[in-house]
């Protein structure tokens, strides 16, 4: 099981987590060993499995606390976790990564064309699982899919552009990485099989959580070290990814000192001048701000699931979410 997620704390989700790990390694064996071990790498080299988690607490949501997780739930979860890590795939690709979760990136190690091979097995894998909890699965998976690469096109569309717009941000993680939140969240109401009320609620709760959940990621990347991160810090300034904390700090005193810096690839020194007017701004700090107001949503739409296991658990995932970024920042 991944560290760093705090639904493993509570025993039903950690049973299951455990089941979602064996799921994960199962679902991309095939007859080419190849093939097997490329599509294996990311699934071995952990990550936090937040994904799944959220499937396994909000299927559980009508449970008691020692309710097991059913199987559809932890195939579920399997799906959601095996698109997250092919769009990982694809998104080393296209950053020229060398490094994820703390081991050679794939494209690294084997190659573009075979990171990107491997990633659409992965996306099949995927689909195949979706297919078999049933045709509203399927479906949501496979728009979910569609709206990533909507947020990720949108992000190339706006890189190196120091104009983008809070509401560009918004948009683009919004697609590539609140969707599919969302959408772990409400496969899980859905093979739960609860009213559909709740279905929305925890849809919604997945998809704030997302939105707070991206813009933490992007603070990080300019507040964290190298090792914090498990990969190089500063790689959205030097892609020219302008993420909240970035257009936050454009727009304030130091503005004037950043923008110079921006606007065009970067060498190692700019990057490292251009992280410093970062943190030396309140960028960060208004950023972690918006990240609190999302969190907030987050919970806030949570209240109707009050006295479940799934409200305590989500919950205590928020609260982990802002402890993360509080220490690096403040
Ligand atoms: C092929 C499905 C597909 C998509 C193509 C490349 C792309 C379009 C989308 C990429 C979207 C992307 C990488 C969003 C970032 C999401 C994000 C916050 C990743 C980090 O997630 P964590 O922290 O990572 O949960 P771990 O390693 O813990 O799983």
């Amino acid at each position: 099981m991944g560290s760093g997620n705090p639904l493993a704390a509570f025993p039903a989700l950690a049973a299951g987590l455990e089941n979602v790990e064996e799921e994960l390694r199962a679902s991309v064996i095939t007859n080419d060993t190849f093939l097997t071990e490329v599509a294996s790498h990311l699934i071995l080299a952990g990550g936090k499995r937040v994904r799944p988690g959220f499937t396994l607490a909000a299927s559980v949501t009508a449970a008691t606390s020692d309710t097991p997780v059913t199987a559809e739930a932890v195939m579920g979860g399997v799906a959601c976790e095996l698109v997250h890590i092919g769009s990982l795939y694809h998104d080393d690709v296209m950053d020229e990564a060398e490094t994820r979760r703390a081991a050679d990136s794939v494209n690294h190690r084997w190659g573009n064309l075979r990171a990107i091979l491997a990633g659409d097995f992965l996306l099949a894998r995927a689909s195949e699982i979706a297919a078999s909890l049933g045709t509203e699965v399927a479906g949501l998976l496979a728009n979910t899919i569609a709206r990533l690469c909507e947020g990720q096109v949108r992000e190339l569309q706006d890189a190196y552009d120091i104009g983008r717009t809070e509401a560009d941000y918004l948009l683009s993680i919004e697609g590539k990485t609140a969707s599919l939140l969302a959408t772990s969240c409400r496969v899980g109401g859905i093979v739960a099989d609860l009213p559909r009320p709740l279905i929305d609620t925890l849809t919604k709760f997945g998809h704030s959580y997302g939105m707070a959940f991206q813009v933490v990621d992007d603070i990080l990347d300019v507040t964290a070290t190298d090792e914090e991160l498990g990969k190089p810090s500063g790689n959205d300034l030097v892609e020219g990814i302008y993420t909240l904390p970035v257009l936050r700090a454009l727009h304030s005193d130091l503005g004037g000192d950043l923008a110079p810096l921006l606007g065009d690839v970067l060498s190692s020194g700019q990057r490292d001048r251009a992280r410093e007017v970062v943190r030396a701004s309140s960028g960060p700090a208004e950023a972690l701000a918006v990240a609190e107001r999302y969190t907030d949503e987050a919970l806030r739409s949570l209240e109707p699931l009050r006295d479940t296991l799934a409200h305590t658990a989500l919950r205590a995932a928020s609260e982990h979410l802002i402890e993360r970024v509080g220490a690096v920042t403040r």
